[in-house]
């Protein structure tokens, strides 16, 4: 007699599953819930205290920890002795187990629970069933998850379980215990970089490939999903978003949640192409459109205003990658969704992006850091120079500093109140990217009412010189150079208005 053991909480699928095994000639042993449900479905199902000649105690904390079932699991069927010893306890292998475990994740998400609660919700019994099933699993099948069911018996029918099935169940087992316990590790630490980086993350998608065709890939999701996320949007169009198109649109989104204001973001290899607001998502996007309007080809746009007809008659005009909204107009979502390739994805907005650790890999290991949520105020701007900048300036130095927060290093933003002119992103040096945003800028702009926003300090002079012989006024930057004051004394000299942030905000 081949005997399978069932103890799961998540009962989906168990009664068609225990029927196929019983079909099968197993016979079942089953905890207390489990047992009653496979009981009522009229199955023949022995409890778990016949087999332990135990009854089950603490309220359940004790149902199957017992070495009648850890033996039955474990005893290796290839040792004579190990086998003796079976016999002479008078203990039978267990050759299945089912088991599912304590919905922590679930518990631990509920609005108001105690820690009490999630404690009791911890799963002991059944990871270590599981652990024992699966380090015997050249013998011994451990199935974790209710969609293996049908592929379990499917497979048992045919005879064709191998040893590279059990060897993936096991695997299996054991990625699920780790996840476990990781999620159970994280949500009792308290200290921000702990020993062990223990947040789970699952399985997102399969992707065709990564960065390059020749690089295979896959996105995950960490196990407490986050609900300001690309992994969150809803594809209303489109294929499948590939490994670029993540990073990219959530880029965008990183972008757009700076802005409570009618805003429309553009976005290429992570960053900003342009960004416009406006009264209405047409000017928004007008705006964002004529600040760069070649870069947007083959783009990312995200908006955090419902998508109306005449905005989309004239993003349809263009080739886009990806639209992210909180919503589409049925009008706006039939222009767009001409387009076959085109991807339309919805994400509710929020300008609350939550605190959490940033994980970025570098060869052997990974640097982990808080997110870059520094809120730009003028309350922070400290005025350095003789001039001091208008209104109008300070408003656009806001805006600049929002933009440049995500811009690669050496960032610079040319950009006047709700629009960006130039953007310059990734040079080695920052003289260069303060030349080439303000190229772009100049081509299509007088810049007398734009301002210059740098992610960092300027370590010499020649970028408020440049700025200033192009025509900016106003300047914002960090501060903090052994050299500042030969940048004040530039700003002075030219009658340029410069104003230290404070805040520095590199973006590797
Ligand atoms: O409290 S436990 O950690 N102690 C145990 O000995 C034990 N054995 C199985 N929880 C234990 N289980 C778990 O009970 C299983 O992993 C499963 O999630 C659940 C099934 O209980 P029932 O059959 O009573 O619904």
């Amino acid at each position: 007699m081949t005997r399978a053991l069932l103890s799961v909480s998540d009962k989906k699928g168990l009664v068609p599953f225990a029927k196929s095994l019983v079909e099968l000639g197993y016979e079942l042993v089953s905890t207390g819930g489990t047992h009653k449900v496979l009981a009522e479905a009229g199955l023949e199902v022995l409890a778990i205290d016949e087999v332990t000649d135990f009854p089950e105690m603490l309220d359940g904390r004790v149902k199957t920890l017992h070495p009648r079932v850890h033996a039955g699991l474990l005893a290796r069927r290839d040792l004579p002795e190990h086998m003796a010893k079976l016999a002479e306890y008078d203990i039978t292998p267990i050759d299945i187990v089912v088991v599912n475990l304590y919905p922590f994740k679930s518990t631990i998400q509920k609005d108001g629970v105690t820690e009490a609660e999630a404690i009791e919700n911890i799963d002991i019994g059944g990871p270590s069933m599981l652990r024992s099933a699966a380090k015997n699993f050249a013998a011994v099948l451990p199935i974790v998850d209710p969609a293996d069911y049908d592929d379990v018996i499917n497979k048992l029918k045919s005879g064709s379980v191998d040893q590279t099935y059990r060897r993936n169940l096991a695997a299996k087992v054991f990625q699920h215990t780790a996840s476990y316990d990781a999620l159970i590790a994280h949500y009792l630490t308290e200290t921000e970089f702990p020993e062990n980086l223990t947040l789970p993350f699952e399985k997102f998608d399969d992707m065709r490939y990564g960065e390059n065709p020749h690089q295979s890939a896959a996105a995950y999701r960490t196990a407490l999903p986050e609900a300001y996320s690309v992994l969150n949007a809803e594809i209303l169009h489109g294929k499948q978003l590939s490994y670029n198109n993540i990073r990219d649109a959530d880029a965008a989104l990183r972008i757009i949640a700076e802005f409570d204001e009618t805003t429309v973001v553009t976005v290429k290899h992570m960053n900003p192409a342009g960004i416009g607001q406006g009264v209405t998502v047409e000017a928004a996007w007008d705006k964002a459109f004529a600040a760069d309007d070649i870069s947007i080809f083959g783009g990312i746009v995200a908006l955090n205003r419902e998508v109306d007809a005449v905005t989309a008659e004239k993003m349809h005009k263009i080739f886009l990658e990806i639209i992210i909204a909180p919503s589409f107009t049925p009008e706006a979502f039939e222009i767009l969704s001409a387009k076959k390739n085109l991807r339309l994805l919805t994400l509710p907005f929020t300008t609350a992006i939550p605190q959490a650790l940033e994980v970025t890999s570098v060869l052997g290991g990974a640097v982990v850091q808080e997110r870059d949520l520094v809120e730009e105020s003028v309350d922070s701007f400290k005025v350095v120079s003789k001039v001091v900048p208008t209104e109008e300036q300070l408003k656009a130095m806001i805006f600049a500093q929002k933009v440049v927060k995500h811009v690669k290093s050496n960032a610079i933003v040319v950009a006047r109140d709700g629009q960006t002119l130039g953007v310059g992103a990734g040079q080695p040096n920052r003289i260069d990217s303060v030349v080439y945003s303000i190229q772009k800028a100049a081509n299509k702009s007088d810049l007398s009412d734009a301002v210059l926003a740098s992610d960092a300090f300027f370590p010499m002079n020649d970028s408020v010189q440049y700025a200033a012989e192009h025509g900016i006024k106003a300047i914002v930057e960090p501060g903090g150079s052994i050299k500042d004051q030969d940048s004040i004394d530039k700003a002075n000299e030219l009658g340029v208005a410069l104003v230290f942030s404070g805040t520095r905000h590199f973006k590797h």
